[in-house]
């Protein structure tokens, strides 16, 4: 991947960060092209922050994935109650705008869309039904995987990409799930990318899979039939490439495998490869609040600041213009041009596949 892409995506998951960051707190002031003031910050924040960053992370590489490979894939989130991160992402590729015409991509569109979420007769903080790309709502944890695989059996040519929360994985009906490779076909049914985000914490407490070592988490997804890939670390721009690498691998193997069984009349059981994705929780959110550590701790799981002093406004700030939104987005409010051209178009935008 050369520098530019590399840029290109970083752009892109900066922008799904400040747009998911926005809809717990804004208001107003969108572009924060004024100094940030408490009219311009909700009363009552709501929603999630922990979950987010990863799976604004795994979108933007699924795009890359999609558009080099021109893929049919569906977007399956275990952890959907951080449901501002699917907003986000279905709101920069256009889907957003097509189903509710009201939220334009403009400033005064992303206004109505931060103020939106998680409020008095707007929307869910869940990725609810209503929101395009949805198929599965989260809320109560377990179901990811076997909706994934359900997805996928006899449509052949569908991958959908399963994002299931360390926390998640903790409930029995996906503890089972797992064992539904066993039941995939490679002739006639199509692909699952189980992507587990193993960020540490289910709200308050440390995750099971957390206290395994890499090795252990190897060796048991081995065991269940997969080829896992760890994909671990903090600094995006190291992450990109080998999210990007990783998932290159991927695909390949994938069509490998479709095309060993369905040419080659293979009828051996494929190992499937899955993606372990190692991330602090609340990644390139704030890292210190109060004195207390917030990324990458139990505390990063909802709102990471709850905006109770003058202090909190400056860090509010702070954060949200770490994303760069001056680099963004043009002078109207719309997702610059150069990062557009990036993402898949029409049906194969997972906002918009049929
Ligand atoms: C069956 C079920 N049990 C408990 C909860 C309460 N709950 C909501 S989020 C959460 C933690 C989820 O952790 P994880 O899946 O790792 O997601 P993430 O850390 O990425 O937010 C829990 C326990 C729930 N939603 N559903």
């Amino acid at each position: 991947m050369n520098e530019k892409e590399l840029n290109l995506l970083d752009k892109y998951f900066r922008a799904a960060n400040y747009v998911s960051a926005c809809q717990l707190y804004l208001l107003d002031n969108p572009l924060l092209k004024e100094p940030l003031r408490k009219e311009h910050i909700k009363k009552k924040i709501v929603g999630h922050w922990g979950t987010v960053p990863a799976q604004n992370f795994i979108y933007t590489h699924l795009d890359r994935v999609i558009k080099k490979y021109n893929l049919d894939m569906i977007y399956v989130s275990g952890p959907g109650h951080g449901g501002n991160f699917l907003v986000a992402n279905t709101y920069l590729e256009g889907s957003y705008t097509e189903f509710y015409p009201n939220i334009t991509e403009d400033e005064e569109g992303l206004k109505k869309l931060f103020k939106q979420f998680s409020f008095p007769g707007g929307i869910s903080s869940h990725a609810a039904p209503e929101n395009p790309g949805s198929i599965h709502e989260g809320g109560e944890l377990g179901y990811s995987l076997a909706h994934a695989y359900g997805a996928v059996f006899d449509n052949p040519n569908l991958i959908a990409a399963c994002v299931i929360g360390d926390g998640e994985a903790e409930t029995g009906p996906l503890a089972t799930s797992w064992h539904s490779n066993k039941f995939l076909n490679p002739k006639t049914d199509g692909a699952v990318i189980p992507i587990l985000n193993l960020n540490g914490y289910k709200i308050s407490n440390p995750t099971v899979f957390s206290r395994m070592t890499n090795k252990e988490l190897g060796s048991f997804f081995y065991g269940l039939g997969y080829k896992p890939y760890l994909v671990e670390g903090d600094d995006p721009k190291v992450m990109h490439r080998l999210m990007a690498k990783t998932m290159d691998n991927i695909i390949m193997q994938i069509k490998d495998i479709w095309n060993s069984a369905r040419n080659d009349n293979n009828n051996k059981m494929p190992r499937w490869p899955m993606i372990i994705l190692r991330t602090p929780k609340g990644w390139t959110g704030p890292k210190i609040v109060d004195g207390k550590r917030v990324e990458g701790t139990f505390r990063a799981h909802q709102v990471p600041i709850s905006m109770e002093s003058e202090e909190h406004l400056k860090q509010l700030e702070s954060w949200l213009k770490s994303y760069h939104p001056e680099e963004l987005f043009d002078e109207n409010g719309r997702l610059k041009e150069e990062i557009r051209k990036y993402l898949p178009k029409g049906n194969k935008r997972m906002g918009a596949t049929p």
